[in-house]
């Protein structure tokens, strides 16, 4: 058999083995996985190299319109881009719908900007602010059949939050439909209540965004979710979980048999609650939602990441420019409540993860490809095509250094944000080579897929609304 790359002598990583072979790629899928492959104009030299599943990304924020003076620092251009350098092949945005608009209508706009941009595959996921009776009983169930499989709720923010009953809702419709629950688990009034307190008291620095929205929010919301997921019946993923209480709701509802799924980011490994205690606005760097918080609560996520409490680790990349059309609009001078919440995260989310991760010794290599590739690939629909390594799969690929030493540096970063909230931060590994159905799109630090050739993926409902086991 002829194939048109060859990739030799690497150690193939997937979510279960570690091995040495040869890959065979032909017409952008892995056609062999053998040793001594031959017969290629095209091979690379894998030696000492780890060859995994690309990274899938399923929780990033690209163009996303947010407060009219404040713009995401991002397009599916620089997005892609960034996650390609990143190790990622596969990111996955929301789609938010505003209040008033159909979500057909949301994704007719998405689409337009990511049409033609996109160096890596996409799918959206979409955001549900206005959940209607036209949206749950007919736009839902016929955007599920198109491969729109997946949405996200808010119990937060003013112009997202869902009451009770709007939750409960839409969680009985994705029961009908099979669409696969996100939840942004933080509670309205219990953040109103303590910022109103704060802002009394004259704490209004971005360091209060933290006392603003303590652990016990997070948890409060997380039990309200769990609960409501329970009452309905229907499987849900309690996203970007920053600290051990919440945690502990996961762990407890799964051992009580509850199909509850955990992501958690690279923020709450590395960032704590005192990086927003900086002089003037520099804290508004990490200002996100939920908050890095303590040591302990890091040491809980690990724990999470270990032992399958989260299943998969995404960037919540969420970039706002550190200037007066992001981090420092005009009216983040009244205080904490006005900072867009979101930083950038989409080409150091592998990096931190192998390197505090693998490298020291906390997860193995499978883990990491599990919890980076194969566990988004099965939650939302995308697997076996993507996530894995195997014969038939997309020849979506990173090759990785795992000895490679590097500072992480805003200089050598390729998002358009304007800072990192890692800056400093020393790596031992690093994406070397990423392949996109069989194409080289980054090598080193060069860009080299010419035109974008990223596509859209439509996907099958979640292997948990189906009721077949996913992980
Ligand atoms: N939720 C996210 O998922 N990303 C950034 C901000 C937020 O609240
Ligand atoms: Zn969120
Ligand atoms: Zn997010």
């Amino acid at each position: 058999m002829s194939f048109d790359t060859i990739i030799k002598g690497g150690t193939i990583v997937t979510a279960a083995d570690t091995f040495i072979a040869d890959l065979g790629i032909k017409d952008g899928k892995i056609a062999a996985i053998a040793s001594n492959l031959s017969d290629s104009p095209t091979v690379i030299d894998a030696t000492n190299r780890l060859v995994m599943p690309g990274g899938i990304d399923s929780h990033v924020h690209i163009a996303q319109p947010g407060a009219v003076e404040v713009v995401m620092a991002e397009d599916f251009n620089s997005g892609t881009i960034a996650a390609a350098f990143g190790g990622n092949t596969t990111v996955m945005p929301f789609c938010l719908q505003k209040k008033g608009q159909s979500l057909r209508e949301a994704l007719k706009i998405y689409h337009k900007e990511a049409e033609g941009r996109c160096h890596i595959d996409v799918s959206f996921h979409l955001i549900l602010t206005d959940p209607n009776p036209g949206v749950l009983g007919q736009e839902l169930p016929a955007l599920v059949e198109e491969g729109y499989t997946s949405l996200k709720v808010f119990m937060t923010y003013d112009d997202m939050v869902l009451k009770d009953r709007e939750l409960l809702e839409v969680m009985a419709a994705a029961r009908r439909t099979g669409a696969f629950v996100m939840v942004h688990a933080e509670g309205y009034d219990t953040i109103r209540f303590l910022s109103d307190a704060l802002e009394a008291e004259g704490k209004t620095a971005p360091y209060y965004h933290g006392p603003s929205r303590p652990a016990a929010v997070e948890r409060e919301a997380t039990h309200r979710a769990i609960s409501f997921a329970e009452i309905t019946d229907v499987p849900i993923m309690i996203v970007h979980v920053s600290n051990r209480e919440a945690m502990e709701e996961i762990e407890r509802a799964r051992r009580r048999g509850l199909n509850i799924s955990g992501e958690t980011c690279p923020q709450y490994l590395v960032l704590t609650e005192d990086d927003m205690d900086r002089e003037a606005m520099e804290g508004a760097k990490f200002v996100c939602s939920p908050p890095p918080r303590t040591n302990d609560d890091q040491e809980a996520c690990w724990e999470g990441l270990q032992h399958g409490i989260f299943s998969v680790f995404s960037s919540d990349h969420c970039p706002y420019r550190f200037a007066e059309d992001g981090k420092l609009t005009p009216k983040s001078a009244q205080g904490f409540r006005w900072v867009p919440n979101g930083i950038p995260g989409i080409e150091t989310r592998l990096p931190i993860l192998f390197s505090e991760g693998v490298s020291k010794g906390r997860i193995s290599l499978n883990q990491f490809v599990a919890l980076t590739s194969t566990n988004h690939a099965k939650t939302y629909g995308l697997y076996p095509r993507k996530g894995s390594i195997a014969v038939g799969a997309d020849a979506d690929i990173v090759l990785w250094d795992p000895e490679e030493k590097r500072t992480i540096d805003q200089a050598d970063l390729h998002h358009g944000c304007d800072y990192t909230p890692y800056q400093g931060l020393e790596v031992t590994g690093w994406p070397v080579m990423t392949m996109l159905r069989g194409r080289v799109v980054t090598e080193g630090d060069t860009l080299l897929s010419e035109t974008p050739e990223g596509e859209y993926l439509k996907r099958d409902v979640s292997p948990f609304t189906s009721q077949k086991q996913a992980l």
